[in-house]
């Protein structure tokens, strides 16, 4: 019997991309600080000369998936994080951008066989989204724990 397990360690040979809409980026640049800490605290190079990670900004949260389909298939990375934040606020679309978003994030993992992992937030209000970006916890810590487990599990299986 196999057991598959991802890592937290030994993050040496994983190349991620990190992609984050500016929509809402009082949010998002919160979301990304918190997840280049993780990365940085588990091994990644997070400096700017790092040829271990690279980031894309997109305009919201809707054009993450092409952007992430882009990555993906670049060949380059082990794992995407995606980064974004859609609060339902007065804004009517927020189901479409959500859906979108949600619905377009996981075909790319499925069609590409690169995880990506979904870290768009969505919530009712601003106080909200920012309790879940830093003033109570940083789920953009939470995203860069799921793709160092995603990405270093998918290398494990490859590898068997
Ligand atoms: N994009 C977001 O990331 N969050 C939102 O809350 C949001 N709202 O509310 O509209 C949003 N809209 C922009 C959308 O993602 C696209 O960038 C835009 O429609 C251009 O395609």
């Amino acid at each position: 019997m196999a057991t598959f397990e991802g890592r937290f360690t030994d993050t040496a040979g994983l190349r991620i991309a990190v992609v984050v809409a500016r929509f809402n980026d009082l949010v998002t640049a919160k979301l990304l600080s918190g997840c280049l800490d993780c990365l940085h605290r588990h091994g990644i190079n997070t400096t700017a000369e790092s040829s271990q990670l690279d980031v894309a900004w997109v305009p919201g949260s809707f054009e993450l998936p092409l952007v992430a389909q882009q990555l993906a298939r670049s060949g380059r990375y082990q794992v995407v994080i995606t980064l974004g934040a859609v609060i339902r606020g007065d804004t009517p679309h927020f189901d479409v951008v959500v859906a979108e978003a949600s619905k377009g994030i996981a075909a790319v993992a499925r069609d590409t066989g690169v995880p990506v992992i979904f870290g768009v937030l969505t919530t009712d209000t601003m106080q909200q989204a920012l309790e879940r970006a830093g003033i109570k916890s940083n789920l953009g810590w939470s995203y860069g724990l799921e793709a160092l487990e995603m990405g270093s599990l998918m290398a494990a299986l490859q590898a068997a």
